[in-house]
């Protein structure tokens, strides 16, 4: 997908082209990374969608992927290891106005991080959560991942990884997820129109971004992934049933389902339910806004 001269309208009656979302920032990924793929799939699914650079809060945390917000020409934030989400909940509550996304590795998201990552997915708020998921370390070079499969060799696992993976999508649903899907960064245009429909849930977003990493992921490669995966719009899957997720999100081997697994729009967003942001946005309300009677009334019923 490079970069052409389609001017696109965006939400507030601007000209919006690729170029709008790119910095001067050239990627220090290796040749062939697959977050290049990712790069250009988010690119194009904001121009798609007319979301203009200003609109979008990009968090990252530490990793090759996590240096994407370096080379996208929104507002970005880059945490530590494993704390994108919690920070990205942060901006969500005192801006739902802006889009937030994050967007990590898997040892960011399902390692490190793992234990914001289960509570976000059952408090639900409004996060579109790109995992660039290489099935390894890759910025420390190679070590085994929580997603690395069993038996894998790797620098920390010379005789083959002993663990068993986790399976994020399995997980994510079982966590209570709204939104879980599975995009492939070999195919930039699939990915763009998922990340697309990922902007337009209520909740919390998941997809989990199949990415190869040329240079310590030996096994799974581009044509390893191209043998196995199958569409599954194409299969006539229904994303509204759970049981039928939950079978398909099981399925990583001669056969690997991409595209969105389940969604449910039935369950509120978080920062629709916090009783503090009844009254509009933090950002958007005067300093002094403050009912001191009831605060004082609260404080003698509370401590
Ligand atoms: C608290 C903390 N622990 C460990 C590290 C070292 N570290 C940096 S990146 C990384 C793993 C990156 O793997 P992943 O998140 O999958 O991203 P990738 O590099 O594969 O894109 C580790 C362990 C760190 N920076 N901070
Ligand atoms: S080490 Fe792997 S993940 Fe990192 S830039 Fe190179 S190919 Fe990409």
């Amino acid at each position: 997908m490079s970069v052409d001269g389609r001017r696109l309208p965006s939400r507030d009656g601007r000209q919006l082209s690729a170029r709008d979302y790119m910095t001067e920032q050239r990627p220090t990924w290796c040749p062939g990374c697959g977050d290049f793929g990712i790069l250009a799939a988010l690119r194009e699914a904001l121009l798609q969608e007319g979301i203009a650079p200003h609109e979008v809060i990009l968090v990252s945390g530490i990793g090759c992927g996590s240096k994407l917000p370096d080379y996208m020409r929104v507002n970005g934030f880059l945490t530590l290891h494993g704390r994108p989400l919690p920070i990205a909940t942060g901006f969500r509550l005192a801006n739902p106005s802006m889009r937030v996304l994050v967007v990590d590795g898997d040892g960011d998201a399902y390692g490190i991080g793992g234990n914001h990552w289960l509570h976000t997915c059952r408090r639900n708020p409004g996060i579109v959560h790109l995992v660039e998921n290489n099935q390894i370390y890759a910025l420390t070079k190679g070590q085994y991942s929580p997603t690395t499969e069993q038996g894998t060799r790797t620098t920390t696992s010379p005789e083959g990884a002993i663990e068993r993976p986790v399976n994020p999508l399995r997980t994510a649903l079982a966590a209570g997820a709204t939104f879980v899907a599975r995009g492939f960064a070999g195919e930039p245009k699939d990915l763009a129109r998922l990340i697309r429909e990922a902007l337009h849930h209520r909740g919390y977003a998941l997809v989990d971004i199949l990415q190869p990493c040329i240079t310590y992921n030996k096994v799974n490669t581009y044509d390893w992934y191209a043998e196995r995966i199958v569409r599954l719009e194409a299969e006539g899957h229904d994303p509204s049933d759970f049981d039928a997720a939950w079978e398909r999100a099981g399925e990583f081997g001669e056969r690997i389902p991409v595209g969105i697994l389940y969604r449910t729009e039935e369950v509120p967003a978080y920062e629709e339910k916090v009783p503090g942001l009844q009254r509009g946005p933090l950002v958007q309300r005067p300093l002094d806004d403050l009912d001191e009677a009831a605060f004082e009334a609260l404080q003698r019923e509370l401590v």
